[in-house]
């Protein structure tokens, strides 16, 4: 009913929501058509002097009750959907989630890593939850699933057993910034067999990724706007950018540079001064009182470094 029904949550959600929303449609059609008819049975052509009702006791105790118990009924269907979110079997299979602005990661337990999350086909799984900035929010609809990723919140997770195979989507439930919209990824359920066989496989980074200069750039979410494969995202690419030439708006003005040490480093603390032609002012902090010359120097010499392929 809506949309692909892929965890053992789906259940249950779907019930609580359809009861409330049940609740909300009959008292919405049930009040609107009281309303026209008070509106008609007692406007003034018809009953010209007001009628003042002063104890109604048993009126009273109804629109107590009847409400308590609806809301409670509601809670009820809401509750016994929630608790067992709450409580992930032990023999799950735990998976690191990371969100930073604006992309996901998993890490699984042996180091791999990964952009999209790639689960085994009916077996629990446990994401703990990671933000290295603000608050993300973790949703993936074909489960019913949702939990924020707070920034050093310990024990922070979220389980799932995943019952259908396919690939279904990850999407940023929380306002994050420029590209909130754009931060997705995918969950794909693969049979059992299938997964120990990916997981297993445990690619090399490239010595390139290795350095430190590319690790700080991750830490400090630069490649959330900047790509290192040459895609266009908030701000330019950092492919083939050291040497290159730029043309760059200057107070307004048009003209060349070359993307040399002093250009990056200025770049990096005062990013609206020499603007990329073809991107806006004002997206970029400065990071001047965040990364140190050391830092810079690493930045540098990453940049600097060729693409291995
Ligand atoms: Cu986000």
């Amino acid at each position: 009913m809506f949309g692909p029904e892929a965890s053992n949550f789906v259940e249950g959600v779907d019930k609580a929501f359809f009861i409330i929303m049940g609740i909300g449609a009959f008292f919405l059609v049930g009040l609107t058509t009281l309303m026209v008819i008070f509106v008609i049975k007692y406007n003034k052509k018809r009953h010209p002097n007001a009628v003042q009702i002063k104890e109604y006791l048993s009126l009273e105790i109804a629109w107590i009750v009847i409400p308590l118990i609806i809301v409670m009924f509601m809670f009820y269907y809401g509750y016994i959907a929630y608790k067992p979110m709450r409580e992930a079997p032990a023999d799950a299979l735990n998976i690191k989630a990371i969100a930073k602005m604006w992309e996901f990661s998993f890490e699984y337990a042996n180091g791999k890593e990964s952009n999209t999350l790639i689960v085994p086909f009916n077996k629990p799984v446990k994401l703990n939850l990671f933000s290295r900035d603000i608050v993300h929010s973790f949703y993936v609809p074909a489960f019913r699933i949702k939990e924020d990723m707070v920034p050093d919140l310990k024990d922070n997770f979220m389980w799932f057993i995943p019952t259908e195979l396919g690939k279904f989507d990850i999407l940023c439930a929380e306002y994050c910034g420029v590209r909130h919209s754009y931060m997705m990824s995918t969950v794909e359920v693969i049979p059992e067999d299938e997964y120990n066989a990916w997981v297993a496989k445990v690619e090399k980074k490239s010595l390139k990724q290795e350095m430190k200069g590319f690790e700080i750039l991750k830490n400090n979410a630069c490649t959330g706007c900047h790509s290192i494969d040459g895609s266009k995202l908030v701000g330019p690419s950092f492919k083939g950018l050291y040497g290159a030439e730029r043309t760059v708006i200057t107070d307004g003005k048009e003209r060349t540079v070359k993307a040399d040490d002093e250009y990056i480093k200025n770049s990096i603390f005062s990013p609206d001064n020499d603007l990329v032609k073809g991107f806006n002012s004002g997206l970029m902090r400065s990071y001047k009182e965040v990364l140190k010359d050391e830092d810079i120097k690493e930045i540098i010499e990453y940049l600097k470094t060729p693409d291995e392929n």
